[in-house]
């Protein structure tokens, strides 16, 4: 354990690591700031912070419109940007890459282009009982607009899906199956590629939504053959506002656009337009630059460190502190699924999650408090909210081992 342990310290230079997130150096409440709210939003190595700042100096300009120097330079960094996304997801295609404001919009876009094009009456759509309310709600509208069916795979106590109960949802009316990666709440990695080839051998197409997911592991979106795979830059540790959507080109091209305006043309007359080919058609209107070129240099920093890397090292804080977490009496883990990324929820019996979170942070702890988003999970569990740490690589036992000392401090304090 000593052994693997000092193998990964020696992989991640955690404490150089750190220097790299100037935020990390702050203090909240005269403390040292303790950042475990990483599932909700991560922060941003001066990488990034540089990116965006040489993007205002030096490049500002608006892109695929002009002739002159700045615009062509800054069309180039845009589109060189969604290329580090397509190698990085593995995409066949660039084109593939369609920037969006976030895991929402691209899940909403996703929702509404494909439900026009392919959900009506009696259809029926699958999501699973753990969706954070963003893979539940513009699916559920399409069923209000269509009158589809929502679907939902059921949990088991721990928060895995039960596969079984997943592949009895399937008919002859299925026409879409949209799920997580791993759960904001529990932390539960899932199958996906079983749920995929499941989904596949019925002609059916899956929507994976990794806004959890990006951050901890490597995706390959051909190895998974996924039909597409969304997620958010600011929790890749990029801007807010810029998210991805991935589509197959044989998806993409057969749906109509979502949004429309400028950008998205080839011509337009007030009797007809024709719209642009992939991604363009789907990107409607001045996109956010800074934020697509600054969710390429996040990629480019995490790849220098390696995701592996990231994933083994977060496994052991992982265990680390669900080691600690259950030795305090009282306290019960919600989500005790076998592949578990760095999430942990909590419980303690008797405290409201939002009273333990008002301390933490009085002690300089940043942990995310309530329902998370997933309302049908916390009412799946019959609890009200949970205490949620979401550990990043740069966070570190030590942190840990403080936020454990000042939990137990609030439970006594509250009790
Ligand atoms: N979905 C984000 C979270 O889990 C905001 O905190």
């Amino acid at each position: 354990m000593i052994k693997e342990k000092q193998n990964i310290a020696l992989e991640l230079d955690i404490e150089k690591i750190r220097e790299d997130f100037p935020i990390l150096s702050k203090k909240v409440n005269g403390k040292p700031l303790i950042y475990f709210d990483n599932g909700a939003t991560a922060q941003k190595p001066k990488q990034v912070i540089d990116a965006i700042d040489n993007y205002y100096t030096n490049q500002n300009a608006n892109i695929h419109r002009g002739v002159h120097t700045l615009s062509q330079e800054t069309t180039v960094a845009y589109e060189n940007a969604r290329t580090i996304i397509q190698k990085h997801l593995n995409a066949e295609y660039a084109y593939e890459i369609v920037f969006t404001s976030g895991t929402t919009e691209s899940i909403n876009l996703i929702a509404s282009s494909f439900g026009k094009k392919f959900i009506t009456k009696g259809d029926e759509i699958i999501v699973s009982a753990m969706e954070h309310h963003s893979n539940i709600l513009p699916w559920q509208q399409i069923c209000e607009n269509t009158g589809a069916i929502l679907k939902v795979i059921p949990i088991n106590q721990e928060g895995e899906l039960i596969f079984d109960l997943y592949k009895n949802l399937f008919s002859d009316k299925t026409k879409i199956v949209a799920i997580t990666h791993i759960s904001n709440t529990l932390g539960t990695i899932n199958p996906i590629e079983e749920i995929i080839s499941f989904a596949h051998s019925k002609n059916v197409p899956v929507l994976i939504d990794g806004a959890q997911a990006v951050s901890h592991t490597n995706i390959d979106v051909q190895k998974l053959d996924c039909d597409f795979y969304v997620f958010s830059g600011h929790k890749l540790f990029g801007p807010t506002g810029v998210g991805v959507l991935y589509g197959k080109e044989k998806w993409l091209n057969q749906l109509p656009p979502y949004k429309v305006g400028g950008g998205t043309i080839k011509t337009v007359s007030f009797d007809k337009t024709e719209y642009a080919d992939l991604p363009l058609k789907f990107e409607a209107g001045t996109p956010h630059i800074e934020g697509g070129i600054g969710l390429a240099a996040a990629i480019d920093y995490i790849n220098s460190i390696g995701l592996d890397n990231i994933a083994n090292y977060e496994h052991h804080l992982l265990e680390y502190t669900t080691k600690a977490l259950n030795k305090i009496e009282g306290l019960k883990i919600i989500g005790q699924a076998k592949n578990k990324a760095s999430v942990i929820s909590f419980i303690v019996e008797g405290l409201h999650p939002f009273d333990v979170g008002t301390l933490l942070d009085q002690m300089g702890i940043a942990v995310r408090t309530g329902h998370h988003c997933t309302q049908p999970l916390m009412q799946f569990y019959n609890i009200q909210g949970t205490i949620r740490v979401s550990l990043a690589f740069y966070n570190t036992e030590k942190e840990i081992d403080l936020f454990i000392e000042a939990l137990i401090k609030a439970i006594k304090m509250l009790k």
